[in-house]
């Protein structure tokens, strides 16, 4: 099986799971605060895809949100490293957590494969419309078969824009204070609750653009791919091509680029 398969595989065994436990009474644990929550579920989908990639490819290295990092080393070291690791999977097991926990049909799941910190494979699916995007490398974008591309729209008032809030006041803070700018460039602002499904909306040119702060690299690994391979630019909210560390991101269909990064 292919590495592109493998991915597919697993994020569809585990969205599927994610999606039979919708509005079943999952209880919400705390994280770092109680912006920040977990399930079990987000624990049992880690587990279900990190059991199908190693026990397909047991040397290859494993970052996922919930449970395979952060007990020996901290997540800035482990992406400063990731350069040297010819095979790392990047996975969010649920993104969207709080629409799950809540019974509101927006999260993914979020996997990437970066090979010496180079991005080569994503896949983002969605179960609650059964979309399935995925990217390799070179070879383009496709969801369910066919192929996607970026929006054609020149300007930003023909546009959608969308954009998050992360469980860290000050990045919230930061995120909102940017939206009087952007609302009066854009014809309008969405907040649907997951980045990887902003990605993928940006790839397929649902959203001509999507910008955040705070996120992590499970949030957007798969999305970067998914954009850049669809035709579209991924940068630091700076202007900077995207690195595997950036928490501030822009992703647009190129065109309308500019017009975020100079709201910001
Ligand atoms: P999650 O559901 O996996 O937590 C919501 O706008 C988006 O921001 C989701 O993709 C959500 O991912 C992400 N998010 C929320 N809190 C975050 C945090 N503290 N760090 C990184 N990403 C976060
Ligand atoms: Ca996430």
């Amino acid at each position: 099986m292919s590495y592109l398969q493998t991915a597919c595989n697993a994020a569809k065994l585990a969205g599927k799971m994610i999606f039979s436990q919708v509005s079943t009474g999952i209880i919400a644990e705390k994280k770092s605060s109680n912006f920040d929550v977990v399930t079990e579920i987000d624990k049992r989908s880690e587990k279900m895809i990190r059991d199908f990639i190693l026990e397909a490819y047991p040397k290859h290295s494993f970052l996922g949100e919930e449970e395979s990092y952060g007990a020996e080393q901290p997540l800035s070291q482990v992406l400063q490293d990731a350069r040297d690791v010819p095979f790392l999977w990047i996975v969010d097991p649920i993104d969207g957590t709080a629409n799950f926990i809540h019974g509101i049909l927006g999260f993914t799941v979020s996997i990437a494969l970066a090979c010496k910190g180079e991005l080569v494979l994503g896949v983002i699916y969605d179960p609650c419309r059964d979309e399935l995007f995925y990217t390799e490398l070179g070879k383009g974008s496709f969801c369910n078969g066919k192929r996607i591309s970026i929006s054609e729209e020149e300007q930003a008032a023909d546009c959608i824009i969308a954009t998050g809030f992360v469980s860290t006041p000050a990045f919230r803070e930061v995120n909102i204070a940017s939206m009087d700018s952007i609302g009066k460039e854009f014809r309008s602002i969405r907040v649907l609750g997951s980045a990887a499904l902003h990605m993928a909306y940006v790839a397929c040119g649902r959203l001509g653009a999507f910008w955040q702060y705070g996120l992590s690299v499970w949030d957007i690994a798969a999305g970067v791919l998914l954009v850049r391979e669809a035709g579209g630019m991924v940068t630091s909210t700076k202007g900077k091509v995207y690195s595997l560390s950036d928490q501030n991101i822009i992703a647009s269909n190129s065109k309308v680029h500019s017009t975020v990064l100079n709201c910001l």
